[in-house]
Formats: structure tokens, sequence, C-alpha cells
């Protein structure tokens, strides 16, 4: 009994090796969807989960400022330091370039000195609340890959929230609150995303960091933060990206936090600098953004590498016969099995999870006591050209797939595990085996069994 298994961890220890050895720094990257290979049959294709890369997104959005006349300068106006109030050497009018202040400015290339910013009126109608909504629509889902970070040049505001849309802005929810006093603004309890957890990674957070004690010019950015949301599956410099794609893989909820179609920052309550407004003075109190960072990818549900805009929307270039703006559903003809997302795992290609021919008809499952050449009547199980055989599996003469040891399936695409030996993936699935805390653990299992049965 004991043997037997010895061999299977003796399998699995140096196919683990053998990856850490080749990927180490591909792990994350699914930047191919196919390659050719040749096999005994001649040159065929091999299909891989793959995405887009991360870029920056903010060349591709449309950006929406309401309400519609709150960009200053028309009429043209005079605005104060808020630091001091005799310094009022801030222009702003609309119809002269050099002292406009039109949204575009929060995404041009910064990095000029000095910098170009929006700007809204000023709190004229004060104690009414100085509202400002500012959107960001992408007209296509994306996944985000890095903190956004908006930069204030009026001081950061005393109450804002961020706020995501997944359906292109029909409904919202929040992504973060952030004020001066998280209790009196929003009644919920100061936190930072130091305090998340894997838990609790999911929570909507009030946050004082980036709104407390007012210091001009060294603390102007807002942020929110997706690398430490990523860190606490990753690692905190983000070298286990396995485990995290592991968990983006499984777990829908995790997936659909980070992805977006839309963004909107909704400015509550500018910068005071002090206790009380002064209301003798009220062009000390605006809003000015000169940059707002959001670093993202397309998402294509791992079917395409690459995403192109046109006719102003970004558009997934769709693999694996699939097909749609996130290559969310199977190609016409292509229906021979229900659509689905491609999968991180296994590391590092993942698995393709292609559209079939729809006119292949049901699969019959091959006699394999005649297993000889394919009748021509007879339904093909695979073949070496759209019905591979997954997961390093051999089509054997279009009737079955010979699936190596650690996969089953008609296509060799399930992990055994997840079939068979239930308790190695935990209660969900085989994928779950490649967590975090799965990985290392199997591998001293491993490394303790080799050890001991070398006594
Ligand atoms: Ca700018």
């Amino acid at each position: 009994m004991r043997f037997p298994l010895l061999l299977t961890l003796q399998a699995l220890w140096a196919s683990v090796c053998q990856t850490m050895q080749h990927y180490p720094a591909a792990w994350g990257h699914y930047d191919v969807c196919k390659s050719q290979v040749y096999t005994d049959e001649g040159l065929t294709w091999d299909y891989m989960a793959c995405q887009p890369e991360a870029m920056d997104m903010t060349k591709y959005l449309k950006v929406t400022v309401d309400p519609p006349n709150i960009t200053c300068g028309d009429p043209p106006e005079t605005y104060c330091a808020l630091e001091n109030p005799y310094m009022c050497n801030n222009e702003c009018d609309a119809q002269n370039e050099d002292l406009a202040h039109p949204p575009e400015l929060m995404f041009d290339f910064e990095g000029r000195n000095p910098t170009t910013f929006w700007q809204s009126s000023s709190w004229k109608k004060y104690p009414r609340a100085l509202l400002v909504n500012i959107t960001l629509s992408w007209k296509k889902t994306i996944e985000l890959t890095d903190d956004i970070v908006v930069t204030f040049e009026s001081g950061r505001p005393e109450q804002m929230v961020l706020e995501k849309s997944l359906d292109y802005g029909k409904t919202w929810q929040p992504y973060q609150f952030y004020a001066t006093d998280c209790l009196d603004a929003f009644t919920m309890e100061h936190k930072t995303v130091q305090d998340l957890t894997q838990h609790t990674l999911l929570d909507i957070i009030c946050t004082e960091e980036y709104s407390r004690g007012y210091v001009w010019k060294n603390a102007k950015t807002v942020r929110f933060e997706i690398k430490d949301r990523f860190a606490l599956f990753a690692g905190p410099h983000l070298h286990n990206m396995a485990s995290l794609y592991g968990q983006l893989d499984t777990t829908k909820n995790l997936r659909d936090f980070f992805t977006i179609t839309d963004l909107r920052v909704r400015l509550l309550r500018p910068a005071t600098g002090a206790t009380m407004v002064d209301e003798n003075n009220l062009s000390r109190y605006f809003y000015a953004i000169s940059d707002i960072k959001v670093q993202g990818r397309c998402k294509c549900n791992l079917h395409a590498n690459s995403c192109v805009f046109d006719k102003e929307k970004l558009n997934c270039e769709c693999e694996h016969n699939t097909t749609g703006p996130d290559c969310g559903r199977c190609k016409r003809n292509y229906q021979g099995r229900t659509w689905s997302a491609g999968s991180y795992l296994p590391i590092p290609k993942g698995t393709a999870n292609t559209c079939i021919p729809s006119n292949i008809g049901p699969v019959i499952r091959p006699n394999v006591s005649s297993l000889g050449v394919a009748n021509r009547n007879q339904a093909r199980v695979c073949d070496n050209e759209l019905l591979r055989c997954q997961n390093g599996g051999v089509c054997l003469n279009n009737l079955r797939c010979q699936c190596t040891p650690a996969y089953t399936g008609l296509l060799c695409e399930k992990p055994r595990c997840e079939s068979e030996l239930g308790s190695c993936g935990g209660p969900n699935s085989g994928q779950a085996a490649l967590s975090s805390t799965s990985l290392p653990t199997l591998l001293l299992l491993g490394w303790m069994l080799l050890r001991g049965a070398s006594y």
C-alpha cells in the first residue's frame, strides 16, 4: 500500500520541482493563447489560458463630471490658497486655454511643472454641501491590477467615497470610504487595509489615513489599495501569484471584487485645513485633481491575450473559438459544449477550455474492447485540432484520451483528485489543492515521506 503512494508522491515531487525550475518568473503571465507543437501525429495546436497585459487604463475611459457646470471658469473665478487666505493668484477661466481646468487634465501626461489639473468651482454655497461626482466609464469590463491613486492639488477632501459599477453604471457599490472622521461622516469605524485578512478582504472600510492631518504639498494622494489586498494571498512582495490566481479561479466574489466597468469618485466635502470654515473667504475651498491612476487589464475570461481600442471602445481579441466583448460565449458553430472561462490552473499554463464544434453530435464513449480506427459514423472524442486531450493526455485513434496519471475525464480535463481522491483538494474542488497553504504542506509531506522511506 505504501509503495504506490510513495511513487505517486515521488512523481508529484518531480513535477513540482520541474515546474518551479522552469517557470518561476513566468508565473502569472499567461501571455500566450496557443502554440504549435510537433507530436507523433504531426503539427498541432496546444491551447493555454491567456490574458492581456495590464496597462494604463486611463487612456481608454470616458470621464463625466457631475453636476455639469461644476468645473471652474464659467464665469471666471480667482481662488485663494487654503494655507494662506491672502495668496489669491489661482485664476480659472474656461475660455482661456492657459487658465482653464477641464476634466481631461486629470489624465494627461504628468511630470510637468507646474502640474495640470481639473478644478471645481469654489464652495460659494456654503453651508450647502459641495458635491461632485467624477465618473470614469470604460464600456468594458476590466480587472484592476494595481492601486487606484487620486492626486489632489487642493488638499485632500475631508469626505469622499470611491465607488464601482459592474453593470456599466446602472448600479453602484462602494469600494472605500474616506474621511477625517469616519464615525462622524459615515458612522463607520476607522480601519486601514492592514486590518484586513483573507477572510475580510471583501469588507468595505472607511479610512482616515488619506484625509487626516493637513500637510500641504506632501500628502496629496488618496489610494485604493489593490496590491495590499492581493498580498493577502500572494505574500508581501506578490511573489506567490500562483496562490492568488488559484483563489481567483475558484472564488467568484473575489474575482468580481477587482472587476469593474466604471469607477466613481464622490467628493462630499473639500479640505478646509482648519476646524472652522472661513465664511468670509470661501474661494479657499474647492476640489482640484491633477491625476488619477488606474491600472488594469481587459477581462477576457482567459480567452484572449490582446485587447484593442476600436471605435472608442475596448474589445478582447478572442481566441479558443470564443466571441463577445469579454469572450463570454462560444462562436456560432462552436457550441459543442457549454462555454466556460479559461482557468489559471494548473500552473503555469492553465486550462484553455476551448469551445468545440457543434456538429460533432453527442459524444459517444468508445467501446474499449474494440479500439481500432474510428468508424466514419462514430463520434470523435478527440483529435489534434479542436478536440484536444488536455493536460498532457494523448488522443488514441480519435476515440479516447489517454490521460497522464494526475488527470481524468473524457478530455483529461479534471484533476484526478477532484473526482477520486476527494480529500486532496478541500471541500470545493481539486483546484483548491494549489492554494497558498496547501502547496507547501504538500511539499513538506512529500519530502517527509521520501525521507522516511530512505531509512
Ligand atoms: Ca494632470
